[in-house]
């Protein structure tokens, strides 16, 4: 990497015509980005080289929440800190990147799990490449005004995007019923740690295969002179921005199946080229990982393409089968994509003739394996007029996978029961991972040098299970050094705080964090009705012995999702009231940060002193956000789901504070009856907490008791037509949350035995190393290549 530097300065020059030290920062990140690029050309041709000569792997995900690539990259090459002080020689800042705008193609934990996969595959060595959608607009960007979100549009690219190369010449094109449009590849580096290897996203961006109509243009009819143009750059357009919810809208399906056939076409393309129109092999050299039923019109595409190559239908289904392996990432109802049959026709009616074969095909050998009816109605692709993806996928994968240990058992026993009873060789689970690259060692240097010190090397970098051996140095000193790094960390989030939010966050206060997306069955809501009755109790005097706290939230809702945007509203009310009572002021503070995003996280996730993680038990597939806290030394404050389940197994539930209804206790619940307006009733502290929504104690904006606020106080204790009264869970979970709340808050007193919790997370996180989880699928379900 020695001359980097000169080729900065000649980027500068020849694209600028300005010296290092005049660019502007957007200028310097292009710069250097294509610098970078330029350093690693040799190896990464190298790698595509060694990757087209054997089985390979391909991601396919509609989501990449990829996030700020500058100081990942550096850090991946070992030059993050040469370059820093390179770059502080010229009087520049190396923090001047911190302006640059995450990419941010994704929603939430199924968009950064696939980037934590891609840095993983890379440094494991896993030849695995991504493909996706290059979005012209990311997620959102949320401000928060008088409480409430506002959403503005992300136009990442109006930075330059110095970390994808176009490649025209592998321009494919994709046709949909009267409307064929040019998909151009944009390849990005995926760069691994401790070695030269280097993978590929590869994103594709919808254009008009005509850019502009002369003859229209001609006859002065200019709207339709471009009309085109616009029609076919509309598809790549926008990232829909719902997480965990389906939404059956005709230019969504477009996107699916755009990305879908023109990563095929590629696929096919490279195959060809190495054993001309001999398919036999496809199989054998290519899996597809499927992330979520999002990319499913894979399945009947390949089909498509398989028989244009002259093969039969019931062949060609054979080699897609042996192609594709399907992640399931929830068991929400109204998550799982089910699109109507006419929808399908209108869009890509060749793809739903397919799809009516392979619905076919599935009941024959349903029938032929002797399912019962009942069970053959159940399992049905196509079921009156619409389509169940997930059956699809299932169907028609090798592997299917749930993403943690109780995830993939909720599966086999309910989700997909029926699947599980007929092809049980199928299922595995997967439980996700994070990276350590960027959720410790970038973002927590001064905790990664303590580790480094105690296990005597940085060998954790790529493998994460070494951290097993800081059990055997948690002594005072350890801990009291942990305790300075958590005390510098907290100070630092304050300040980043001020800067972005302007709030004055008291860094000697707990950090009790609750960071993702909002969703009513993540339970931000009952979170803020835990800060509600702790400080009616602060205020009657009923709490003593409170350490002050700071309630920390940050989450984007849907911009269609009301319920969602009421709870976001709710808590800024809590925080408008609870700081400036001055009663309760230095005892609790809550604030909401705005626009919570990759970089945001990477400043929360190492100041946190708790980890809110409170999805109603069943409900989180895995989330991810609590490894990342887990691995920077917070406690898990939550419920028996997901992943938090092996956190506690790993690290011991003592070292946890779990609280709250179970699995089986839900399920005891849903069958026997759950009154929530009966505990309600009977529980006056409950009461006057779940009241402050309609009791005037809060504003939402609308006419008092006819607002949003009221409408969540319906949910929680009203059925109505098409939901159960708190369908989440919250009343029941109330009671026991907040004595779990406020034992952590006794217990944090004690700071060497917290302090101790704390290493004992960090010394048993390497199982959540997603280097760990991506060698699982290299050799469980993909049986590709990897590093010895
Ligand atoms: C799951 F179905 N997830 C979906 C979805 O549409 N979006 C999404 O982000 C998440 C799960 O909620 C998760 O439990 C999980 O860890 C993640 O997918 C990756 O598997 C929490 O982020």
């Amino acid at each position: 990497m020695g001359n980097i530097m000169e080729k900065l300065e000649l980027t500068a020059q020849s694209m600028y015509c300005k010296k290092i030290e005049e660019l502007t920062p957007a200028e310097l990140h292009y710069s250097l980005g294509k610098a970078v690029m330029g350093e690693i050309a040799g190896n990464w041709e190298a790698s595509k080289i060694k990757h087209d000569s054997e089985r390979r792997a391909y991601y396919f995900s509609a989501e990449f929440l990829m996030g700020r690539m500058m100081y990942n990259n550096l850090y991946c090459l070992g030059i993050l800190e040469d370059v820093t002080k390179l770059l502080k020689k010229k009087g520049i800042d190396i923090n001047v990147f911190e302006d640059i705008d995450d990419a941010a193609l994704g929603n939430g934990g199924l968009g950064r799990l696939a980037a934590c996969f891609l840095d993983s595959a890379a440094t494991q060595e896993v030849p695995l490449d991504g493909y996706g959608i290059r979005y012209k607009y990311g997620l959102f960007k949320q401000l928060i005004e008088n409480g409430y979100q506002v959403e503005t549009a992300d136009n990442w690219q109006r930075f330059e995007d110095p970390w994808c190369n176009r490649v025209e010449d592998e321009a494919v094109t994709v046709s949909f019923k009267g409307q064929t449009v040019k998909a151009v590849p944009y390849d990005m580096a995926v760069i691994g740690c401790k070695t030269t290897n280097i993978n590929t996203l590869r994103l594709w961006q919808a254009e008009a295969v005509n850019d502009f109509d002369f003859t229209a243009f001609n006859n002065t009819e200019y709207n339709n002179a471009v009309q085109e143009k616009n029609d076919a750059e509309n598809i790549t357009k926008v990232l829909y921005p719902n997480d965990n919810k389906y939404e059956g809208k005709v230019l969504r399906l477009k996107q699916q199946y755009f990305f879908c056939s023109a990563s095929l076409q590629d696929i096919m393309r490279r195959y060809k080229k190495k054993h001309g129109n001999d398919f036999s092999f496809f199989a054998k050299e290519n899996t597809i990982q499927l992330n979520d039923t999002h990319p499913v019109s894979c399945v009947p595409e390949l089909v498509r393409l398989l028989m244009n190559e002259g093969f039969n239908f019931d062949d060609a289904f054979e080699i897609a089968r042996k192609t594709f392996n399907y992640t399931n990432h929830t068991v929400l109802g109204e998550a799982l994509e089910k699109w109507p049959a006419d929808l399908m026709t209108q869009v890509i009616p060749e793809i739903y003739h397919i799809i009516c074969l392979i619905a076919n095909k599935c009941q024959e050998e349903l029938t032929a394996k002797g399912v019962h009816e009942d069970t053959k109605a159940k399992m049905r692709i196509i079921d009156g007029n619409v389509v169940h993806m997930a059956r699809l996928a299932t169907y028609a994968s090798t592997y299917v996978n749930g993403v943690a240990e109780l995830h993939t058992e909720i599966l086999k026993a309910d989700v997909l029961k029926e699947w599980y009873q007929v092809y049980p060789e199928r299922f595995q689970n997967k439980t996700n991972g994070i990276t350590q690259r960027r959720w410790l060692g970038l973002c927590n240097p001064e905790l990664s040098a303590l580790i480094t010190e105690k296990v005597g090397s940085d060998a954790w970098l790529t493998d994460l299970s070494v951290l097993e051996k800081l059990n055997d140095c948690i002594d005072t000193r350890t801990i009291t050094k942990f305790n300075n790094i958590k005390k510098k960390k907290k100070q630092q989030l304050a300040d980043y705080i001020k800067k972005m939010d302007g709030y004055d966050v008291n860094p000697d206060s707990i950090y009790d964090i609750q960071v993702k997306r909002l969703h009513e069955y993540k339970r931000q809501l009952l979170n803020a009705f835990s800060i509600m009755t702790i400080y009616f109790r602060l205020k009657d005097k009923k709490l003593k012995n409170w350490t002050p706290t700071t309630f920390i939230f940050g989450a984007k809702a849907a911009p269609g999702y009301a319920r969602a945007k009421a709870i976001i509203k709710y808590i800024n009310e809590i925080a408008k009231l609870v700081n400036n009572d001055p009663e309760t002021k230095d005892l609790l503070q809550v604030y909401f940060i705005s626009n919570y995003n990759v970089s945001y996280a990477e400043k929360i996730v190492v100041a946190a002193d708790l980890s809110e993680q409170t999805s109603t038990a069943g409900l989180e597939a895995s989330g991810t956000g609590n490894m990342k806290f887990m691995l920077n030394g917070a406690p898990t404050l939550g419920t028996l789901d997901g992943a938090n389940v092996e956190i506690a197994e790993c690290a011991g539930i003592e070292n946890e504070y779990i609280f709250g209804a179970k699995v089986e206790d839900i399920e005891r619940m849903k069958k026997e009856g759950y009154h929530p307006k009966a505990l309600y009733d009977a529980n006056p502290e409950i009461k006057r907490v779940v009241d402050t929504l309609i009791d005037g104690t809060f504003d939402d904006g609308g006419a008092q008791g006819e607002g949003s606020f009221k409408e969540l106080h319906d949910s929680l204790l009203k059925d109505s037509s098409w939901q159960k009264a708190d369908n989440y869970f919250l009343i029941y979970d109330l009671p026991d949350y907040v004595d779990t709340k406020i034992r952590a808050n006794t217990e944090y007193a004690n700071r060497k035995e917290f302090g101790k919790k704390c290493l004992i997370n960090i010394a048993n996180a390497g199982k959540f190393s997603s280097d760990r989880t991506i060698l699982q699928y290299a050799k469980e379900i993909w049986h590709t290549s990897y590093k010895k």
